[in-house]
């Protein structure tokens, strides 16, 4: 069965790919299309859906987008919906990179750590799977997975801000996890697996 992974992130294919083993996946890089539609919505949610359906609607294939980030409870939430442009917030409308990213939340942290006089560092990952199928039926899946932000980087695995990211369930980083430990506790584990519960029974 075909499915269309609607996002460039490599880190993100592969991780899907590897959870997702029985779908045949085509990302738009296979159809040579580097179009990025524009995250306009203010939820997770929302944001997975708008990517899921520029691509569906172009190519009328089943298609799924990721759309995810992490959310820091002392920062009121951010970066939130804005992970993936953090660095640039209000400079640039386009994604910075994982490690400026990573260098202005924990500059960030530390500065509301200091104001507050106290060390909350926790925080949470949360992805949304959009599945659009063949039909234009939309579904939404959430996962969510809960933490800490540490004081340095520790390990090299993973992308983004895993390796700033103490995870409550494996009790150690996702820098530092295997890929099989972060998926069977990782927000994107998580809302994969509930697509599948949803959505396999429908192909099988
Ligand atoms: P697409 O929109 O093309 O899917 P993107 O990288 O722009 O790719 P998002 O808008 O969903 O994706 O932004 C997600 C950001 O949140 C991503 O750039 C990472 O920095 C971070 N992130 C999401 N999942 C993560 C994970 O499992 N580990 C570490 N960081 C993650």
């Amino acid at each position: 069965m075909k499915l269309f992974l609607a996002t460039n992130n490599k880190h993100k294919i592969h991780e899907i790919k590897e959870m997702l083993p029985k779908w045949e996946i085509v990302t738009p890089k296979d159809f040579n299309d580097t179009d990025d539609p524009e995250e306009t919505g203010m939820t997770f949610e929302e944001n997975a859906y708008i990517k899921a359906k520029y691509f569906y609607d172009k190519y009328h294939l089943p298609t799924i987008a990721d759309d995810s980030g992490i959310v820091v409870d002392a920062l009121g939430g951010m970066p939130g919906v804005y992970s993936a442009r953090y660095a640039n917030l209000g400079i640039a409308n386009c994604n910075s990179s994982d490690e400026a990213n990573r260098v202005k939340l924990f500059k960030e942290l530390e500065e509301v750590n200091k104001k507050n006089n106290d060390n909350n560092r926790s925080a949470h990952f949360a992805c949304a799977i959009a599945f659009i199928d063949e039909d234009g039926n939309a579904y939404s899946f959430v996962g969510k997975t809960f933490g800490e932000i540490t004081y340095e980087e520790i390990g090299e695995n993973g992308f983004g801000y895993d390796c700033m990211f103490l995870s409550h369930d494996l009790n150690k980083p996702f820098g530092i996890a295997s890929e099989e430990e972060k998926a069977s506790v990782s927000h994107r584990g998580r809302a994969i697996r509930k697509f599948k519960e949803e959505i396999d029974k429908k192909y099988n």
